[in-house]
């Protein structure tokens, strides 16, 4: 007989993926993995024997348990499944599935919820920082029905407001772990930040691309991904994150002027196939490249001395919108508005 494990499956911003309880997975780290591949449908390219979407962006696993920490009510621990690997992956967060950890936690009797809106500080276990989400509550139920629209999602649902502090050097010990604001790697200017996401960013034209192409156009460039990879391999060296080879960052963006109103566009390989949006922390380390002087992107942006601005980021399906909080020109906050919806609970098998 097959075996069981609750489950609830949510879009959660522009990801889609399973939550689970830890306590409704096996302790033991391989055994976990070896679960979740199974579930997934993972390694193949159309995950035909499970649950995952044939997408990075829909293969992708949040983790929650209730927390001791000061201050903090849940943890969340993100989980890359990868498609076509044997490879479950803990080398990032996702500010993506963030936004259904606070909605599951509540709805699985973690946190109470209060009538209206509920705050739930939520340590992200990938990184060891926290953040903030603010989810609708009315009458002291999760509600996921709303007005609130995110570009790459159809239709509308309820609001979910995320708030990241501290997200500076997540991964990599510091927001620019070389140093320095630009580095050379194959003769290309590069800039490697991490402000809660290891990230490339890359001047679209320096790769002979015009950065407006779409994800398939791009993702059939095989000049381009080859390129790519080369600069990808060694960035992670330079950025304290190893062989990163079989790990699914640091994130390359390739920047181009706006052309819908935005502060710039972007186009992002996550870090093989190229995002339809942009992830939400992938998005906030862009913008703080854009807005640090002498990193990649600056000279392309029109420059303000506001201490709080929002930062529009155009990408494939519409726009991203991050709020920043400055202070003496430094970015210390940052604020997303996410949207989620709950699917379907109930028990996957193996
Ligand atoms: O950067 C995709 C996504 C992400 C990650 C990726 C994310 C983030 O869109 O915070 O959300 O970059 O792999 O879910």
């Amino acid at each position: 007989m097959s075996e069981s494990v609750p489950v609830m499956w949510m879009r959660a911003g522009t990801s889609k993926g399973g939550f689970f309880l830890a306590t409704d997975l096996p302790a033991d780290t391989s055994a976990r993995d070896a679960l979740l591949l199974r579930l997934m449908g993972s390694p193949d390219a159309r995950q035909i024997d499970g649950l995952g979407g044939a997408d990075p962006l829909t293969s992708k696993v949040a983790v929650v348990r209730l927390s001791s920490r000061h201050g903090i009510d849940v943890e969340y621990l993100f989980l890359q499944v990868f498609v076509d690997e044997a490879t479950v992956s803990d080398s990032q967060n996702c500010g993506n599935m963030l936004a259904g950890v606070g909605g599951f936690a509540i709805e699985r009797g973690l946190v109470q919820a209060e009538d209206g809106v509920t705050s739930l500080n939520i340590y992200m276990v990938n990184t060891g920082q926290s953040a903030t989400a603010r989810v609708q509550t009315p009458g002291g139920q999760v509600s996921y029905a709303g007005e609130a629209r995110i570009d790459g999602v159809p239709g509308t649902a309820a609001p979910v407001l995320l708030e990241f502090r501290d997200t500076a050097g997540s991964t990599c010990g510091a927001l620019f772990p070389t140093g320095d604001t630009v580095n050379k790697i194959d003769n290309t200017p590069v800039t490697l930040i991490d402000n809660g996401m290891p990230c490339v960013v890359i001047r679209a034209a320096d790769m002979d691309i015009s950065g407006k192409e779409s994800p398939a156009e791009l993702e059939q460039n095989t000049e381009l991904k080859t390129r790519l990879e080369s600069i990808r391999l060694q960035a992670g060296v330079l950025m304290n994150l190893g062989d990163v080879s079989a790990k699914s960052v640091p994130k390359m963006n390739l920047l181009s002027e706006p052309c819908a109103g935005g502060e710039i566009t972007t186009r992002t390989f996550i870090p093989h196939c190229c995002h339809k949006a942009i992830g939400v922390l992938g998005a906030v380390s862009v913008a703080t490249s854009c807005l640090s002087e002498g990193a990649i992107g600056f000279e392309m942006v029109k420059q303000s001395t506001a201490e709080e601005l929002t930062f529009n980021l155009e990408h494939p399906t519409g726009m991203l919108a991050v709020v920043v909080r400055r202070k003496h020109g430094k970015v210390e906050t940052v604020a997303n508005l996410r949207t989620a919806r709950k699917l379907f609970d109930g028990h996957a098998f193996t």
